[in-house]
Order: C-alpha cells, then sequence, then structure tokens
C-alpha cells in the first residue's frame, strides 16, 4: 500500500473501534428533537450525519479537523517561494486527519501527478457537446464519462468484500483528485481560448500545474489557484454538494457516480454558482449605472431594485453561518496584498459595507454576512479570468478534496445506505388531530 494509503487505515480503523463503542455505550442518547417546521423548511438544525473531515460553527466558521483557515494559513506547507497552502496538505489532514509534513504533500503532488491521465474517450465525450454548454454540464459530462475507470465497479462487479470497499473507493477518489485539473483546463480552453490546450507540467503542484493548464502564468494567480483551492474543499457535510456525493455513495455507487451527483448540486445558484452569480449581478449593475466604481448609494439603490424584483442578492446569506464567512475575509486579505486598488475588488468591498444593514432591516434574512460565493469572482476578474460561467467548475474541483476524503471515511467507517423518513401533509394533519401515531 500506499504511505498515505496506509496512514488513513491505521487512523480510519482506530475510528471505527472508537465509534463501535460510542454506538454501544451512547447510542441511545438523545441528540436533538426535531420540529415540524424543520421538516417542512430545508431540515435546517438537524444533526443526522457524521463527517470527520470539517465542522462548521455558526459563529466561528469553517474549521478543517480543528485548524480555522488562518492557523491553516499559518500551518500548512507552501510552494518554494509561495505564502500560499498547498492545497495537498490540506487533503492530507482531512484524510488523515494530522498536519503533514512538507514531505508528506511532496509525495501527494507526486501520487496526483502519476495518476493525472485522462483517457482520450473523456475528451471526445466533451467535444460531443454543444460549445455553448455551461461550463459545469460539460464538467459533469466529463466525470461521468470518467466512470469507465472506476475500480470500484469494477471490483465490485467481480464481487468485493465489503471489509475491501474502502480501498477501492481510495483508488477512485485518488485517481478523480489527480484528472479533474486536467478536465477542468481542456474545458476552459475548448470554450475560451479557441481549443488550443496546454501540456501539464509535471514539475508544478496540483494547483500551480491547473493554473498553468488554464493559461494563467503569473505567479500570483498561482498563489490564488492555491488559496481558492484549499478554502472551497470542504464545509462540513450537510450543504448540497457534500450530502450528496455522500448520500449517492451510500448506495455503494461508486466515486465517480457519487461526485457527479454532488457537482450538480454544486451547480446551483444558492450553492456553489452563486460564484458565477455574484460577478454576473456586478457586471449588469455597472452597466445600468454607468459606471464600474459604483457608489454606495448606487449599489444601496440597485440592492433595493434586486429585491423588488424578487430575487436574492447573490453571495450573502448562508443555512447555517451567522457571521462573515472566513472564506470570504481570507480573499479579502489576499486582494488587499495583491490587488489593492482594483476596481472591481473595491467594488465588493463596498458592496460588503452596504448590503448587510439592507439585508438586516427586511427583518426576515438569519445571515446578513457575505459568504465565499461574494469575493471569488473579482481576484479572478483582476487575472483577465472574466468567463464567470466557468467559476463554480473551479469550486468543483476544489471540492472533490473534502467530498471525496470524506467519501473514504464513509466506506472504511462502514457508514449504510443513507434514508430518512418522509411523511405526507395527510399524514402529518392525521398526526396533528391526533388520529395517526405512525412516525412517533
Ligand atoms: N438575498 C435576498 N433574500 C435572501 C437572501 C439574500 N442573499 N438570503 C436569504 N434571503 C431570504 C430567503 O430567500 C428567505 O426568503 P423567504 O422567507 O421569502 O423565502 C428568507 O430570507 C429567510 O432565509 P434564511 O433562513 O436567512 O436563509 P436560508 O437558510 O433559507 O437560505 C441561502 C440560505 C444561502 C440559500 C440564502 O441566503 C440565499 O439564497 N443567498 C443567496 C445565494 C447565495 O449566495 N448562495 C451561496 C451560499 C453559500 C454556498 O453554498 N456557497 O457555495
Amino acid at each position: 500500500m500506499g504511505i498515505i494509503k496506509d496512514k488513513f487505515k491505521t487512523k480510519a480503523d482506530l475510528a471505527s473501534l472508537e465509534i463501535k463503542e460510542i454506538i454501544k455505550e451512547h447510542g441511545n442518547k438523545k441528540i436533538g428533537e426535531v420540529t415540524l417546521a424543520q421538516v417542512y423548511q430545508g431540515m435546517r438544525g438537524i444533526t443526522g450525519l457524521v463527517t470527520e473531515t470539517s465542522l462548521l460553527d455558526a459563529q466561528e466558521g469553517i474549521r478543517f479537523r480543528g485548524y480555522s483557515i488562518p492557523e491553516l494559513q499559518q500551518k500548512l506547507p507552501k510552494a518554494p517561494n509561495g505564502g500560499e497552502p498547498l492545497p495537498e496538505g490540506l487533503f492530507h489532514l482531512m484524510l488523515v486527519g494530522e498536519l503533514p509534513t512538507d514531505e508528506d504533500v511532496n509525495h501527494i503532488t507526486n501520487v496526483w501527478q502519476r495518476r493525472s491521465h485522462v483517457p482520450n474517450h473523456v475528451f471526445a465525450t466533451i467535444d460531443a457537446l454543444p460549445i455553448s454548454t455551461h461550463p459545469m454540464t460539460m464538467f459533469v459530462v466529463g466525470v461521468m464519462a470518467m466512470q469507465t475507470e472506476s475500480h470500484f465497479a469494477k471490483e465490485y462487479a467481480k464481487g468485493l468484500n465489503k471489509k475491501d470497499y474502502w480501498d477501492a473507493v481510495y483508488d477512485d477518489s485518488m485517481d478523480l483528485i489527480a484528472r479533474l485539473p486536467r478536465i477542468a483546463a481542456y474545458i476552459y480552453r475548448r470554450k475560451y481560448r479557441n481549443n488550443e490546450h496546454i501540456h501539464p507540467n509535471g514539475l508544478l503542484d496540483w494547483a500551480g500545474n491547473f493554473a498553468h493548464m488554464m493559461g494563467y502564468t503569473d505567479e500570483s494567480f498561482k498563489e490564488l489557484m492555491r488559496l481558492y483551492m484549499t478554502i472551497h474543499a470542504d464545509h462540513e457535510g450537510g450543504n448540497v454538494s457534500a450530502h450528496t456525493t455522500h448520500l449517492v455513495g451510500s448506495a455503494l455507487s461508486d466515486p465517480y457516480l457519487s461526485y457527479a451527483a454532488g457537482m450538480n448540486g454544486l451547480a446551483g445558484p444558492l450553492h456553489g454558482l452563486a460564484n458565477q452569480e455574484v460577478i454576473k449581478w456586478i457586471y449588469e449593475m455597472q452597466e445600468q449605472i454607468g459606471t464600474d466604481e459604483p457608489t454606495s448609494e448606487q449599489i444601496a439603490d440597485y440592492v433595493q431594485k434586486t429585491l423588488a424584483s424578487g430575487k436574492v442578492v447573490p453571495g450573502y446569506g448562508h443555512a447555517v453561518l451567522r457571521k462573515t464567512d472566513p472564506r470570504f475575509e481570507a480573499q479579502m486579505e489576499f486582494g488587499k496584498k495583491h490587488m489593492p486598488d482594483d476596481k472591481m475588488v473595491n467594488t465588493v468591498w463596498n458592496i460588503y459595507k452596504t448590503v448587510p444593514p439592507i439585508l438586516q432591516s427586511l427583518g426576515k434574512i438569519k445571515n446578513p454576512w457575505p459568504n465565499v460565493d461574494a469575493h471569488s469572482g473579482a481576484l479572478l476578474v483582476h487575472y483577465g479570468f472574466v468567463e464567470y460561467e466557468f467559476y463554480t467548475v473551479l469550486f468543483a474541483v476544489s471540492r472533490s478534496l473534502g467530498v471525496l476524503a470524506s467519501l473514504c471515511w464513509d466506506r472504511a467507517l462502514a457508514f449504510p445506505l443513507e434514508r430518512p423518513k418522509s411523511v405526507t401533509t395527510d399524514s402529518v394533519k392525521n398526526w396533528i388531530a391526533g388520529k395517526d401515531e405512525i412516525w412517533e
């Protein structure tokens, strides 16, 4: 077995014993009560999942295995002469539960380089789609075309022992993560750069090579990709992309099928697609007002128009967070360091000053603060990366790290098929009337 695979297996075996003991000793403890409102309103606040890789606190924001984003920026290994964490390191932390050494990170970079070959039929499948196809659709179709390579599916068909599920899921996960930047860069160059493709650079780290294959040579853009790929990787288990990957994986659908399902969820405008919506919304505002430096009053006016037309302000609000997203803050710091005078970035900062009080004044929005998607596009635009329909693909490449590390844990801990109970409104009415006790 490989070094990382060995470490993971040792950790997972220990965790598995611990969990068995926890369930034996405390399995009957109640973790909360579920109200009818929660059943109807998106299950907010119901604890119903275990996801080992990260934990979201409403006030503090995300912690990956206990570490906040500023702590990770300090503690994770960096590229030579770089200042941002390498996503390889975050993957190690999420998978193994330990901070990596420089050597661990180099090892993962090398493993992903070795596994990064994408079969030709995947590119041919993407090429068969009209050029107007949304990049997220091309991306998921590419992932699905690559499902032919699944070790898990092949081994399962031959007859795989339950105890070995994790092994094939691990191999598929590593292959997928290694190959996704190639697929994404291919789509980018096909759609926006005359189909002129760039060979991978075997000397670069995973995110640096991704930047290179998309055609961005600036060192600070590579740094942005390292930060971007790190902060978008995971947000505990209940969000649509993580939860969907986990749910579909629980049916023993292989990692290609599970990840593709999750990414279809990421492609929704209330989730990951919000990053494209933010920049689209800013461009439309600039066009309507006739300036690329809107004042706070002009922004406030445009926000009111957006709300009056029954639309959401993209990039603001969150189902769990109740403060400014630390991922927004990390990007703001990057902006201050690399492009403090950029007009689009300054507009994002002005929007940050203007929007929360307006949303607060409506009285119904639980979180008026910006989320990760409010900032990411502006940093990309600074480097000339203006093709905002592509932004969610970047998010998807990053999200593979979290959801696939979690999928490895799901199978190593032998989590069962997920199947919550649902009810009908008729049965709810009967229950309220005291006639029906079926789901008590
Ligand atoms: N603009 C306008 N209205 C908003 C709003 C926003 N940014 N955020 C919430 N609301 C509204 C809701 O639509 C809801 O209205 P109704 O009662 O009329 O239906 C009300 O405020 C209460 O919503 P909530 O309880 O505060 O928020 P939810 O948990 O239901 O929804 C969302 C969370 C993220 C979906 C929501 O805040 C939203 O739509 N935001 C804009 C889209 C966005 O930025 N999405 C990305 C979220 C982060 C993420 O997943 N990134 O990938």
